[in-house]
Parts: structure tokens; C-alpha cells; sequence
């Protein structure tokens, strides 16, 4: 473990650890999906054994976002739909930190749908977490990208016009190399699901279906779900591309029809994130750059050319 690796201590981690002093009750709605994936989160990291110093949580603006005013360790509330520029940002500088992103599904898979893309395509070692909740919760209950067509909302009286994005085939055509689905009220599912995104090597998406009972009244359809690794009824190799692409077309469009398929659609091993790949092919330097930066003798020699060919 050197300095900037944060990651590797092995002593036992209490849950209650991430629990912060300071506004240690979360605000969200009585009955929200929301307390869940905090729930999860904190078992998953405890789980590991990852000390509050060592993750960077990153979140967006929703009520999602205030997941990290719930969860104490390093964070980052960004702006609506960059969690994931700033999570890719810290990752770079320090790829020692554990780095979570979070927020919802308008936050994520709307204003900052381009930035989900290309995290997936270049496939940053990290973990984004999306609070799938059909409805733009914070702004009280819009329609977002995930409402179903049909679903009326203030925004659209007369019903929704488009379907539904398709999240899990968005995240598997754009190349994460992690893909599941869990729900808030399967929690100890939600929890090895966490676990296994953290510690996979590469861009790890988790569809998270949180219920809105405030803004979306058919919260309900979560319940009851079907784990699809449980089930007689599924078997798909989840290392098999095509078969995860067929599996999450049918979950996706069960959810719809009121059945929740969740479980791991898909999982890639051994792929170079996209810094690693620009170090194999030595266009990046091998150290951090926070490693550089506490480095006296660090040669600076791309910055230098960058100033010289401006002057
Ligand atoms: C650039 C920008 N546009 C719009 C908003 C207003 N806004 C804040 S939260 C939000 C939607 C939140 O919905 P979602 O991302 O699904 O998260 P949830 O609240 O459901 O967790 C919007 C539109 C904003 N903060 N910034
Ligand atoms: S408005 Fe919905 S998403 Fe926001 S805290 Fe309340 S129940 Fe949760």
C-alpha cells in the first residue's frame, strides 16, 4: 500500500462507522427507497472492510444526492448530472481512492445520460450507482427518463409520450463491463450486489430501484421481485454478452408489466480502463498524478511542453 492507496487496510470496519455526526437521520420521505441503497451501502462497505478515508462518494442533485450527507467518507454533491465527471476526475489524479458515484435516474440517465456513455464506454474503475425511482423525485414527481409511457405526472397531465429509456441495454451497448439490477426492498441482495460492483475492475452499473411513495403512488410494482440467479426460470451466462443484451431487454420490459427482474445480467473481466490503456500504450504517465504532485523530483515534462507550446 503506498501513500496514495488508500485501499489495503484490514482491520474490521463497524457500519455505524459511515454513520456521520452531524446530520446522522437522512431526510428523505417516510417509506422512501432511498434509506436502501444507504442501508446497503453501509453493509457493503463494511463488508469489505473499507475505511471511510478510503472512499470518494460523488454524488448529483436529487434526493438521491444527499446520499453523501448521509454516508460519511470523502465526498463530492456535485451539479445535477455530474457525479460521474467528478468521480472520473478524482479517479485519475488518485486511483488509490475507492470512488462511488451516485444519484437518480434523471440525474443520471437524462442531463447526464452523455456522461453515463462514455464512463461505461471507457470503462473507469469505479462503481455508479443509479436510485431508479421512475420520477423526478427532489422537483416533486416530473415525469423522467425512466416513467413509464402513459404515466401522468404534473408535467404531463394527459400522460407520458415516450417510452421509456432501456438502462441496462444503454449500459451494456456503451460498455460497462458491470451490470445489475437490485431494489431497495431487497436489501440483502442490494448489499452483494454493492459488494461484488466495488471490488470488479472497471465501470460497475447498478440499476437501483428505489420507490418514490410520495410522487410515484405505483412505487408498489418493486414488490415482490425476482431474483433472476435464484430462478429455475433464467439461466443466462452472464459473461456472455449477447445473453446479458437478451436478459435485460426482458427485464426491462417485465418491470413494466409489474414483474422486477434483478440479479447480475453481466460481468467482464480483465478489460484495460480507458488510463490504462493510455499507459499501455505509454501516453500517460505510470504515476498518480497525486503521486506527482507530492513528488519533488516529479518531471512535469507534459505540463512543460503544454506551457512552451504556448508561448
Ligand atoms: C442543471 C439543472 N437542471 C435542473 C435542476 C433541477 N433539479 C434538481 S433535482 C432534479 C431532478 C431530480 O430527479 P432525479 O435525478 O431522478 O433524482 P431524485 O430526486 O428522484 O432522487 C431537477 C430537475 C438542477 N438542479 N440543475
Ligand atoms: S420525494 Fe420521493 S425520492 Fe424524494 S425523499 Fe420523498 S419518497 Fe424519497
Amino acid at each position: 500500500m503506498s501513500a496514495f492507496n488508500a485501499i489495503g487496510s484490514d482491520r474490521e470496519v463497524e457500519q455505524d462507522e459511515f454513520t456521520p455526526s452531524i446530520e446522522p437521520q437522512p431526510t428523505w420521505c417516510p417509506g422512501c427507497g432511498d434509506f436502501g441503497v444507504l442501508k446497503a451501502l453501509k453493509g457493503a462497505m463494511a463488508d469489505l472492510g473499507r475505511d471511510p478515508e478510503e472512499i470518494l462518494l460523488a454524488t448529483g442533485i436529487g434526493c438521491s444526492g444527499k446520499l453523501n450527507s448521509y454516508f460519511d467518507s470523502y465526498g463530492f454533491h456535485t451539479i445535477h448530472g455530474r457525479s460521474l465527471p467528478v468521480a472520473r476526475a478524482a479517479k485519475l489524479a488518485n486511483p488509490g481512492l475507492e470512488v462511488i458515484a451516485a444519484g437518480g435516474d434523471g440525474d443520471g440517465y437524462g442531463i447526464g445520460g452523455n456522461h453515463f456513455m462514455h464512463s461505461a464506454r471507457e470503462n473507469h474503475d469505479m462503481t455508479y450507482i443509479v436510485f431508479d425511482n421512475e420520477v423526478f423525485g427532489l422537483t416533486k414527481g416530473q415525469t423522467s427518463p425512466t416513467s413509464p409511457k402513459g404515466h401522468k405526472s404534473k408535467t404531463q397531465p394527459k400522460g407520458n409520450a415516450k417510452s421509456p429509456i432501456r438502462p441496462l441495454s444503454l449500459s451494456l451497448t456503451s460498455g460497462a463491463s458491470y451490470v445489475a439490477r437490485t431494489a431497495a426492498v431487497n436489501p440483502n441482495q442490494a448489499k452483494e450486489i454493492i459488494k461484488e460492483a466495488v471490488e470488479h475492475d472497471g465501470f460497475a452499473h447498478i440499476d437501483f430501484l428505489t420507490q418514490c411513495p410520495t410522487w410515484n403512488k405505483d412505487a408498489r410494482q418493486y414488490v415482490p421481485y425476482i431474483d433472476i440467479q435464484d430462478s429455475d426460470d433464467y439461466d443466462h451466462d452472464i459473461h456472455d454478452k449477447e445473453q446479458a443484451e437478451k436478459m435485460a431487454r426482458k427485464a426491462e420490459d417485465a418491470l413494466y408489466e409489474g414483474e422486477v427482474l434483478t440479479g447480475r445480467f453481466f460481468v467482464e473481466e480483465g478489460r484495460r480502463s480507458y488510463p490504462e490503456e493510455k499507459k499501455h500504450r505509454g501516453d500517460m504517465p505510470e504515476d498518480s498524478l497525486a503521486e506527482r504532485y507530492w513528488d519533488e523530483d516529479a518531471e512535469w515534462e507534459r505540463s512543460y511542453d503544454f506551457i512552451e507550446r504556448h508561448e
